[in-house]
Parts: structure tokens; C-alpha cells; sequence
């Protein structure tokens, strides 16, 4: 498949939504069309993970309003599993980032789905390869924070935004630990309430005590587009550093791998019949029986 761009230099859409569809559901082709992305533009990957409702989609909308400019593409993931058939939310997205719906430059795909460990979808990290492969100069990731998710769109972002609201005060406590070190930034959304302010101090105080180097705390009204300007310079800014969680998030993903093409060719049907005649045979051994298999 061609993923590449059209001789009025944009990306062809339709080919890169097929290509995301082929490799999300491991339709035919779709391993081949992996082993052939070619993966040496770089390409940030910014996640932006945050509870359901503090204005991720909201600052995404606005956020790319401003990395556009000068001519960028720019890709968005939203993935929102906390409702299964989604369709409330998949149209939420869509109404939300509705400016750039039809923009020529801003793809955008929604998934509703969710991984084996209740985080991403399983397919998370083919889809943001065919992404980074697509030509595009930001892969934005929308993801709801919660539990496995926030570990593995650490490893899968080169930068990773984690957005609380002011609300968020009384249990900021209770924010485990794990959310204070995937955090490259803070955004305080909906800072037009009340709390910001000793929100952010709050925060502050207790990021200061956990990690070396502080990340940076935005506060932000995303409905207004205050704020995300700051956002947009600290992404463009970022020197992309070494991800250490990306090697466990791969090393996962190979282990995966290699287990599913270990397996293929062994059909179960046919083991069983293999077990019918060893046991007629007399003499069956479980553990030898599993020896001849591998
Ligand atoms: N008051 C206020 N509301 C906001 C702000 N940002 C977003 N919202 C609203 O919060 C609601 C949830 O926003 P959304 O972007 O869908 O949140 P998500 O679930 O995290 O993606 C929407 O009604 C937004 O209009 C903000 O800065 N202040
Ligand atoms: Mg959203």
C-alpha cells in the first residue's frame, strides 16, 4: 500500500485509514504492510492522558490549531475505552475537534477499543508505527488515564502530557506516585475555576519531592484557548530523550509477538487427535507428549 503523500503534497487520507483499519483487525496484508513502513522521519508522539471530562479533546482541538502552522500534519488517536460501544463518545471527539474535521492536514481516528490488560487498544503500537510511517509531523494520542493505559502510552509517547482539573485537589494525595513520573508536563485545565491556583502549588509541592527534574505545570482554559500556547512551545521544544519505558513497552509487545507466531500452525483440533492416539497408544506422558510439539 502507498502510504505516501499526492503531488499537491498531501496525504492521502483514505489509503492511511485503510492502512489503520488492515493492521487494527490483522486483515491480509497486514503484517507485510508493517515490515514495510519506513520509520526514519522523525515524528514526536505526544500523549495527552487524563481523566474522563478535564478537556483532553478539548485542548487537543486547540493545541493543533497552533503546531499547524507553517504547514504541519499532524495525526490524532482518540481513544476513549471506558464505554464499549462508544458511539457517544466517538461523536463527541468528532463534534469537539469538528474545526478540523475536514482540514487537509489533520487526520483524525477514533477507537473505541481496549487491550487485553484493560489499557490501549491491542493494537496501539502498529497503528501509531503506520502513523509515524504516514508522513505526519505530530502523532497526537488522546488516551482516559486510567490504570495499564497510563504505563503504556508512557512508552509509546515521546512525550507524555498527564491533564488534571482543579477538582482534582482533594484526592491529589492520593494521585499514585506512577502519575507524577510519566508526566514530561502537567496541564491544569479548566483553570477558569476555582482551586486552580493552590492546585497548581499543591502539585507542585508534591512533584517536587518525588522526581530530579520537575516537569513543567501549564495551567490552561482549553474551552477559551488560554494557555495552549505554552503547550504547543514545550512540544515543539522538547528534545526528544531517550524513552526507557519504550524498551519495556517493546519488549512486552516482542514477547507477545513472539508467542502468537510460536503458536501458529498448531491447531487444536488436530492436537487433540494427536492426544486421542497417544493415549490409545498406552503410555501417554503430558510432558513428553509436549516435547515432540516444540
Ligand atoms: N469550564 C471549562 N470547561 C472546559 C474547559 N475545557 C474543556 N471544557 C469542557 O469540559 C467538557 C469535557 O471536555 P472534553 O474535551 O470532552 O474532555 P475529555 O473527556 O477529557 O476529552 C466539555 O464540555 C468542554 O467544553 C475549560 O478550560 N474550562
Ligand atoms: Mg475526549
Amino acid at each position: 500500500m502507498n502510504l505516501h503523500q499526492n503531488i499537491i503534497g498531501q496525504l492521502n487520507f483514505r489509503v492511511i485509514a485503510r492502512a489503520l483499519t488492515v493492521v487494527e483487525n490483522d486483515l491480509d496484508g497486514s503484517s507485510e504492510l508493517l515490515k514495510t513502513l519506513k520509520l526514519d522521519k522523525i515524528c514526536p508522539v505526544i500523549g495527552i492522558t487524563g481523566p474522563p471530562g478535564a478537556g483532553k479533546s478539548t485542548l487537543v482541538n486547540g493545541i493543533i490549531d497552533i503546531l499547524l502552522r507553517g504547514g504541519k500534519k499532524i495525526a490524532v488517536l482518540a481513544i476513549d475505552p471506558t464505554s464499549p460501544f462508544n458511539f457517544g463518545s466517538l461523536l463527541g471527539d468528532r463534534i469537539r475537534m469538528a474545526s478540523h474535521f475536514n482540514h487537509p492536514d489533520v487526520f483524525i481516528r477514533s477507537l473505541a477499543t481496549r487491550g487485553s490488560l484493560g489499557g490501549l487498544s491491542a493494537k496501539i503500537i502498529e497503528m501509531t508505527d503506520v502513523l509515524r510511517a504516514s508522513g505526519f509531523d505530530y502523532v497526537l494520542i488522546e488516551t482516559v488515564g486510567v490504570g495499564q493505559s497510563e504505563i503504556e502510552i508512557t512508552g509509546l509517547a515521546d512525550i507524555t502530557l498527564v491533564v488534571l482539573v482543579p477538582e482534582a485537589g482533594d484526592e491529589i494525595q492520593h494521585i499514585k506516585s506512577g502519575l507524577m513520573e510519566i508526566a514530561d508536563a502537567f496541564i491544569i485545565n479548566k483553570a477558569d475555576r476555582e482551586g486552580a491556583d493552590v492546585f497548581a502549588n499543591n502539585l507542585k509541592k508534591i512533584i517536587g519531592h518525588s522526581v530530579d527534574e520537575q516537569p513543567p505545570i501549564f495551567k490552561t482554559i482549553a474551552s477559551k484557548n488560554q494557555g495552549l500556547g505554552d503547550i504547543a512551545a514545550f512540544i515543539q521544544h522538547t528534545n526528544l530523550k531517550q524513552n526507557n519505558r519504550r524498551k519495556l513497552l517493546l519488549t512486552e509487545k516482542v514477547y507477545k509477538l513472539i508467542q502468537q507466531k510460536m503458536m501458529t500452525g498448531i491447531d487444536k483440533k488436530k492436537l487433540q487427535l494427536d492426544i486421542t492416539e497417544a493415549l490409545e497408544s498406552g503410555n501417554f506422558n503430558l510432558y513428553s507428549f509436549v516435547d515432540t510439539y516444540v
